[in-house]
C-alpha cells in the first residue's frame, strides 16, 4: 500500500454553514483545499477506522474528481469500506437512505444543493452521521476546529476506481462497493406510498403530471419512479439528464428559477400537477394547474392528511418546522392534538426530534419537507405524498389547499431574498436591528403593535444544546410577524432573507394575492430594517 503523508497549511475559511462547507469550484480546486477538509473530517470522527461510509454527490462539476480523492484518502485513513453511488451519483435523501439501510458509520455528501454548478459554479461537502442526517453543530464545530490546526493529510497513491458500473473493488485494504444509485431509495418509497393506487390513477387517463428534474440529480430517480414504476408517459420527467452544470441553470425549485415548469403549469392546457426538485434532490416545489403551493402550506396539508397514506396510517407522533416557516402546520397540530416543534433553520436540527420519536413530519419554508423515513428532507418523497393524496381523494391540488384554508384559516406567507449583498452593510443591517429589539415591544408601527421582538434561540429538547442568534423576529399583536436572517448557504457576499407572515381566518379573503395581502408588512419590514438604505436595492432578487 503506497501511503503518502502530505504536508499542508490550514485554510481559515472552512467553517461549515447551514448545510456543510459550500464554496466556489475554484476555491475547492486550490491545492490541498478539499484534502484538508476531508482530513479534518476523518480526524474528528472518533472510531471511524475499519468502519463503512457512504459517499456520493449530485453529479455537479468536480463531483467525480472529488470522489476519487476521497476514496484514496479514506483508504489511507483506515476506513474499512466505502459504498459509493454508480457514477458517483447519489441524491441527498438516497445517501441518507443508504446510511440507514446499511447502518454505516456515516456518509459524505458532495453537493452545493440549489446553487449553480460548473467550473465557475459552486461545490460543497457535508458530513452525515450514523442516523443518516447532517452532523449536529458539535461535530461540525470539531471539524472546523481541526481545519484550523491541520498540518498534514494522508492519501493513497493509487489509480482511479471505475465508478460507472456496480461492482466491488479494493483500494489498499479498503473495500469499495459501487452500488445502483436508485434502487434502494425507490424501494423505500414503494413501502411508504400506495404505488398501485397512484399507478391506477395515472392509468385512468384524466390526470396529467410534469416533473422537472432541472438537469440535476433526481433525473434517474424520477424517471425510474414516475415513468417506469408508476407508468406515467415518457416525457413526464423534463430536464431529466443530470448535467455537470445543470444545463447552465440554477437548480432551485422556486417560482423564479424553475420558470420552465412554472410556464407549463400556468400556461394553456396545463397539466394537473407539477413538481420540481433541486440540485441534490432534497427540495421540492409543488404546483397545481395555475396554482402554487407554498412550502409552509404543503407541510400543513401533508400533516392534516397523513393518515390517508400507507406509511403514516398509524398517525403522527408530532411535527416540526423551522422558525421562519409559517405557523400553518401549528394549527393542524393543535387540532390533531400532537406536539409541534419550532427549530432554527437547518435540517440538522430535526435529527434529534426524529430519532427520539417526537416528530414524524418536518418541513421548512425553503422548499424542504420530509419525515422519519430518512434524516434529510426529501423532494421526491414530497411529490409522491402529494400524488398519493390526489389519487385517494380525487381532488385537485387547488381544491385540497382551498379546503384546508377553509378549515384552518390561511397563513399568508412570503420570503423576500436580497442576494449577493456586500457582507459589511448586511451585517450592519442585522446589528442595527438587534439594537432596536429591547425597545420595540409595545410600539405601534404602521398600524401594527409589536408584541415581541427577539433574536431566536433554541434549546434542543433532547440533548439540551443551545443555538443562539438564529434570526431576528418581530411579532405583532394580531399574530403577524416579520423575520430577518442572513443565509448560511450562499457563497458570494451575503443574502438577506426577510420572511413575512399574516393570518386570515375569513374564507372570503383567502383568494387575495399574497404580495397584496402582505403589502403593509412588506413596507414595515423596510422601515424597521432600512433595507433599501443598507442594501442599496429597491426590490428583492427573489420572491417566493
Ligand atoms: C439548507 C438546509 C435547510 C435550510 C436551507 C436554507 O438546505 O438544509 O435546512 O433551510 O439550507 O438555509 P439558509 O436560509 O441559511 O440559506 P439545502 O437544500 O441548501 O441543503
Amino acid at each position: 500500500m503506497n501511503l503518502q503523508i502530505v504536508s499542508t497549511t490550514p485554510f481559515l475559511d472552512q467553517k461549515p454553514g447551514t448545510s456543510g462547507l459550500r464554496k466556489s469550484v475554484p476555491d475547492f480546486q486550490q491545492p490541498h483545499y478539499l484534502e484538508n477538509f476531508i482530513q479534518a473530517i476523518f480526524d474528528s470522527l472518533e472510531g471511524c477506522e475499519g468502519q463503512t461510509l457512504v459517499v456520493g454527490g449530485d453529479g455537479r462539476y468536480y463531483n467525480r474528481q472529488a470522489i476519487q480523492i476521497i476514496l484514496k484518502m479514506a483508504a489511507a485513513n483506515g476506513i474499512g469500506k466505502i459504498i459509493v453511488g454508480q457514477g458517483g451519483i447519489l441524491s441527498t435523501p438516497a445517501t441518507s437512505c443508504l446510511i440507514r439501510k446499511y447502518q454505516t458509520f456515516g456518509g459524505i455528501i458532495l453537493s452545493a444543493s440549489h446553487n449553480p454548478g460548473g467550473p465557475e459554479g459552486d461545490f460543497g461537502v457535508k458530513y452525515n452521521i450514523g442516523n443518516g442526517g447532517p452532523a449536529p453543530e458539535k461535530v461540525t464545530e470539531a471539524i472546523y476546529a481541526r481545519t484550523k490546526t491541520i498540518t498534514e493529510y494522508k492519501i493513497l497513491a493509487a489509480g482511479d476506481i471505475n465508478l460507472d458500473r456496480p461492482g466491488s473493488f479494493k483500494l489498499g485494504t479498503m473495500d469499495v462497493e459501487v452500488m445502483d444509485s436508485v434502487a434502494p431509495y425507490s424501494a423505500l418509497m414503494a413501502e411508504l406510498f400506495d404505488f398501485d393506487r397512484i399507478r391506477e390513477f395515472i392509468a385512468a387517463g384524466n390526470f396529467r403530471l410534469c416533473v422537472d428534474s432541472m438537469h440535476a440529480v433526481t433525473g434517474p430517480y424520477a424517471k425510474a419512479i414516475f415513468e417506469t414504476q408508476l407508468g406515467a408517459p415518457a416525457g413526464t420527467v423534463i430536464n431529466g439528464v443530470p448535467l455537470e452544470d445543470f444545463g447552465q441553470g440554477h437548480p432551485d425549485p422556486n417560482l423564479v428559477y424553475a420558470h420552465e415548469l412554472v410556464e407549463i403549469l400556468f400556461g394553456e392546457d396545463a397539466p394537473d400537477f407539477g413538481a420540481a426538485s433541486d440540485g441534490d434532490g432534497d427540495r421540492n416545489m409543488i404546483l397545481g394547474r395555475h396554482f402554487f403551493v407554498t412550502p409552509s402550506d404543503s407541510l400543513a396539508v401533508l400533516t392534516a392528511n397523513a393518515t390517508l397514506v400507507p406509511g403514516y396510517r398509524g398517525g403522527l407522533a408530532g411535527v416540526a418546522r423551522s422558525m421562519p416557516t409559517s405557523a400553518a402546520v401549528d394549527r393542524v397540530a393543535a387540532k390533531l392534538g400532537i406536539d409541534c416543534y419550532e427549530t432554527p433553520t437547518g435540517w440538522k436540527f430535526f435529527g434529534n426530534l426524529l430519532d427520539a420519536g417526537k416528530a414524524t413530519l418536518c418541513g421548512e419554508e425553503s422548499f424542504g419537507t420530509g419525515s422519519n423515513h430518512v434524516r434529510e428532507k426529501d423532494g421526491l418523497w414530497a411529490v409522491l405524498f402529494w400524488l398519493n393524496l390526489l389519487a385517494v381523494t380525487g381532488k385537485s391540488v387547488e381544491q385540497l389547499v382551498a379546503e384546508h384554508w377553509q378549515t384552518y384559516g390561511r397563513n399568508f406567507y412570503s420570503r423576500h431574498d436580497y442576494e449577493e449583498v456586500p457582507s459589511e452593510p448586511a451585517n450592519e443591517l442585522m446589528a442595527q436591528l438587534q439594537v432596536q429589539l429591547a425597545t420595540l415591544p409595545g410600539q405601534t408601527l404602521g398600524g401594527y403593535t409589536v408584541d415581541y421582538a427577539d433574536n431566536f434561540s433554541y434549546t434542543d429538547p433532547v440533548d439540551g444544546s443551545v443555538s443562539k442568534n438564529q434570526g431576528v423576529r418581530i411579532g405583532f399583536t394580531d399574530g403577524s410577524r416579520i423575520v430577518f436572517r442572513l443565509s448560511g448557504t450562499g457563497t458570494k457576499g451575503a443574502t438577506l432573507r426577510v420572511y413575512l407572515e399574516s393570518y386570515e381566518p375569513d374564507p372570503a379573503k383567502h383568494g387575495e394575492d399574497t404580495q397584496v395581502a402582505l403589502g403593509d408588512l412588506i413596507a414595515l419590514a423596510d422601515q424597521v430594517a432600512k433595507i433599501k438604505e443598507f442594501t442599496g436595492r429597491d426590490r428583492p432578487t427573489v420572491i417566493t
